[in-house]
């Protein structure tokens, strides 16, 4: 029997042997050193179309994450991507507690989250063509900070997280929500580097940008989230989807730019 891959007992030091791609020299998530990313001229402001009117959404539980699908047309472009990148999913990784959670770390310290929207190449025609060229998907990255009170923007989402807490139960509708009013960093400064999907099969095929700001949530909001069950599990135990974050993987010759605008 063929096992599953997943986080718990070093998990991710195991996919290179199931996932030869996962053991390759441009994968992700990385450290960002803030002081040495040089600025380049090429990075622009990202354009967004549809990601500020009320979009359609799902939440389920895929047992390595939260997957919110969006039904709804939305669109980045700009920002030295060449084309138009459709939005298709986004997802959260997360920590047991505060100290840890983001995959990308930011001059060595982890987030307590960090939230991923996925978009595919619209010229490439589907996410499952796209994710096998080089940058046939672009992700965009947020981290989360603390907050004393609730993110009201993600309120709905959190109660929701309670209908979903056994992996691979059904998808639950959200309230339809604009994308900017949960992601409000959006629209700031923001790293690149080229790199690769963060879970199996490590396909590096990513342009990824991730956020200069950090999204505010309170710890029980957090909490929700760690309620979750992973679809990995003890001989008799279910155990809670929590650290479903890979360790940061080498930059090798690759350099992080920051935006410039
Ligand atoms: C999460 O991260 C899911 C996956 C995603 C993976 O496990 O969101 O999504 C699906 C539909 O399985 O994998 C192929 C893909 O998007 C890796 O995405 S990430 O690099 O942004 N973390
Ligand atoms: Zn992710």
């Amino acid at each position: 029997q063929i096992a599953e891959w997943g986080y718990e007992n070093n998990g991710a030091y195991k996919w290179p042997i199931m996932y030869p791609t996962c053991g390759d020299n441009l994968q992700s998530p990385v450290n960002i050193n803030i002081f040495l990313a040089p600025t380049s001229p090429r990075l622009g402001r990202l354009r967004f179309t549809g990601y500020n009117t009320p979009a359609w959404l799902t939440v389920k539980n895929d047992g390595h994450t939260a997957l919110v699908e969006v039904k709804s047309n939305a669109y980045i472009e700009g920002g030295g991507l060449h084309g138009r990148y459709k939005l298709t999913q986004f997802h959260f990784h997360w920590g047991s507690d505060n100290t840890r959670g983001s995959e990308h770390t930011i001059n060595g310290v982890p987030a307590r989250m960090e939230v991923h929207l996925v978009h595919y190449k619209e010229s490439l025609g589907s996410f499952q063509s796209a994710q096998n060229f080089p940058g046939g998907l672009t992700v965009l990255g947020i981290l989360y900070s603390g907050s004393m009170t609730n993110n009201g923007a993600y309120n709905d989402l959190v109660n929701k997280l309670s209908l979903v807490l056994p992996p691979g139960s059904t998808p639950v509708a959200l309230q339809p929500q604009a994308l900017l009013s949960l992601f409000p960093p959006l629209v700031g400064n923001y790293f690149r580097y080229t790199g690769s999907l963060t879970t199996p099969p490590c396909s590096q095929s990513v342009i990824w940008t991730v956020f200069q700001k950090t999204i505010p949530i309170a710890n029980r909001q957090l909490q929700s989230f760690r309620q979750l069950f992973s679809s990995e599990k003890n001989v008799m135990f279910p155990v809670r989807l929590q650290n479903n974050y890979r360790p940061t993987q080498p930059l090798n010759r690759r350099i992080v730019e920051s935006s410039s605008f």
